[in-house]
């Protein structure tokens, strides 16, 4: 036999890897190259995957994750052993803590060195490490299993609660070869990932009870309804029942900001007041002051304790994390929703008038005061200055995906720049956790094609700012706008010794900009909301790479934005 027809007869693990992943609809691979990855990254490419190719690890695996979130299916994230793995963890961990569906894969030593430690290029038992961080954790030792080992990995991170899957391939497996046709049958096309789980009708009946008898309901959507994709569904109940609602971060633009019954404007006050509050797709974690405190006004003890929640959620024990959930509904929120819908009837009284006028007061004066506030025009610009042209450029732009990271700047992009579609907007998340940027804005110009808008806190975008580069290399339609107040928080920390700079410090003045063109991009710097504007403007018209270097007043910032409350310094001065 000739080595072409044993080549014919026979697949390898790196071509059935290939295949199997193709056969799930995936046809975008987020990596970093090394050994035994960068063959099988040239193998994909040549077999037409489209393969982007980063600086760092962390990077690779957030644009997986915004993949994943943005498309329904597990964005993949390949990195090579022991160090490439780590790197690419704790991205894998954000997916998992964010529900979003991503699958790192990582290349491994041989187990029998690993399990007797005896010392491997970059060896480690990279599944045990990754089996607490993420929601499954796989390895294949057998070409024959690659199909199941892909297909585990694909309904894991898909199916129930969205999450982060990890999948252990040994640099050998990627050699392995096996018969042609019996590896091609191995593989599986993964059936309905992520089946519709129909909530019970009497959940639906009790959560629909619940509403009918609330006097202040309000409903509070979260990213977990902007992933579920059920947009009209939510949409016809929100303006059915006439109910205000709150969006969590990421679930802005599910209905547009500008809607009448967003109680944005007037967020501490129904927090407060509100006396039966729906969670769709969000948790009462700490972004939501876990459901109690003076936050939740009338759910306090003082109050009589009478605040009750339902939670639809498709996960079975999100109920009672926090506080009692009075009527929790188990299901997809697409199901959820449309049973819920169906159940309301032509009696469904709307709110009463008190609750959705005294919203509509409080809105009027806040809105108003904000105004009032972006149209001033101090010099230097502040946050607020600055983000008004963002502001006016997404209103103009709303198919354009924001992501937004930074303390100040994370805290009032999120309350000035309004959306105004769904899944438009990526952020930090419930880690608030710093360094997604360049990941999230190479991945959502890759999968959508539309301009990206990334509006970085100048420390935020350090911990991606390599990235740059990628973003050129791809040419990508990607404008980051860095909001550069010389620091963290602020640029006027002072060290009482005076012998260094304070830990919060930047150098003064850094020229951002010039990162942008090192790499081929437009770097603009931008004193004024004139300047930024017109850069903005252009960065989006022609979609070229651009980086905005935006000179904020280095005195305006609050320490850690809104959540200096955290600090334990400020606990103890309470
Ligand atoms: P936010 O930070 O916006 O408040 P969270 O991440 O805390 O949102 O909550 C998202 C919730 O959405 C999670 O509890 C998750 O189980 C749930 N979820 C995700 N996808 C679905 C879906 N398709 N149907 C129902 N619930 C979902
Ligand atoms: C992985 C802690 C929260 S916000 C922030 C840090 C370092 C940077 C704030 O400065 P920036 O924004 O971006 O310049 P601004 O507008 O207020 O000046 N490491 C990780 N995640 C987090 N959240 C931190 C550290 C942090
Ligand atoms: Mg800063």
């Amino acid at each position: 036999m000739t080595t072409e027809t044993l080549e014919r007869e026979t697949i390898d693990g790196f071509h059935l890897v290939i295949d199997a992943l193709k056969l799930n609809d995936i046809d975008t691979i987020f990596a970093l190259p090394g050994i035994p990855i960068t063959d099988f990254l040239r193998i994909a490419q040549a077999e037409g995957m489209k393969v982007i190719s980063f600086r760092h690890e962390q990077h690779a695996g957030n644009a997986a994750a915004a993949a994943g979130f943005l498309t329904q299916k597990p964005g993949i994230c390949f990195t090579v052993s022991a160090p490439g793995f780590l790197n690419g963890l704790t991205a894998l961990a954000n997916a998992t803590t964010n529900c979003f569906p991503m699958i790192l894969i990582s290349g491994s030593s041989e187990r029998e060195i690993v399990d007797l430690q005896q010392g491997d290029y970059e060896e480690m038992d990279q599944l045990a490490i990754a089996k607490p961080l993420c929601k499954a954790a796989f390895r294949v030792l057998h070409a024959e299993d690659i199909g199941v080992g892909i297909a585990r990995a694909v309904r894991s991170a898909l199916s129930g609660r969205p999450g982060g899957v990890y999948l252990d391939l040994p640099a050998k497996l990627f050699a392995q070869s096996i018969d042609r046709e019996a590896g091609q049958n191995s593989l599986i096309k993964v059936v309905d990932p992520a089946p519709r789980q129909i909530p019970a009708p009497d959940a639906v009946e009790r959560a629909l009870a619940l509403l009918k008898g609330a006097k202040k309901p309000l409903v509070i959507l979260g990213k977990g309804a902007a992933y579920a994709r059920a947009d009209d569904e939510i949409r016809s109940f929100i303006e059915k029942t006439g109910i205000p609602y709150l969006p969590m971060s990421m679930a802005k633009g599910l209905l547009p900001d500008n809607h009448g019954q967003s109680a944005s404007a007037a967020r501490s006050y129904v927090l407060a007041e509100a006396d039966v509050v729906m969670l769709v797709g969000a948790r009462l974690n700490w972004l939501l002051s876990h459901g109690k405190g003076k936050t939740w006004g009338a759910g306090s003890a003082k109050e009589g304790g009478n605040q009750q929640f339902i939670q639809v959620d498709i996960s079975p024990t999100e109920a009672d994390s926090n506080v009692a959930i009075a009527a929790p509904l188990v299901g997809d929120i697409g199901s959820c929703i449309a049973a819920l819908n169906a159940g309301l009837g032509n009696g469904w009284q709307k709110p009463p008038a008190d609750w959705t006028g005294g919203i509509a007061d409080r809105k009027d004066k806040n809105l108003t005061k904000m105004a009032e506030t972006l149209a001033k025009n101090p010099s230097p610009m502040n946050f607020h200055s600055a983000l008004n042209v963002i502001r006016e450029a997404v209103k103009a732009r709303p198919d354009a995906i924001v992501v937004n990271e930074g303390a100040n700047t994370l805290d009032f992009a999120r309350s000035i720049v309004d959306m105004y579609e769904p899944r438009k907007r990526l952020d930090v998340g419930t880690w608030g956790i710093m360094g997604i940027g360049m990941g999230f804005a190479v991945a959502a110009a890759v999968t959508t094609g539309k301009p990206v808008i990334a509006i970085e806190g100048d420390s935020a975008f350090g911990f991606s700012g390599m990235e740059v580069e990628t973003i050129c290399r791809y040419n990508l339609p990607v404008c980051v706008i860095v909001f550069n107040n010389n620091g963290i928080y602020k640029g006027t920390d002072v060290n009482p010794l005076g012998d260094a700079m304070a830990p919060t410090q930047f150098v003064k003045e850094a020229r951002y900009e010039m990162m942008m063109q090192a790499f081929g991009g437009v770097g603009v710097r931008a004193d004024t909301p004139e300047q930024l504007k017109k850069a903005l403007d252009e960065a989006v018209s022609s979609g070229k790479p651009t980086l905005i270097n935006a000179i904020i007043d280095e005195t305006a910032g609050t320490e850690s934005g809104r959540i200096t409350s955290l600090n334990p310094a400020m606990a103890k001065k309470k």
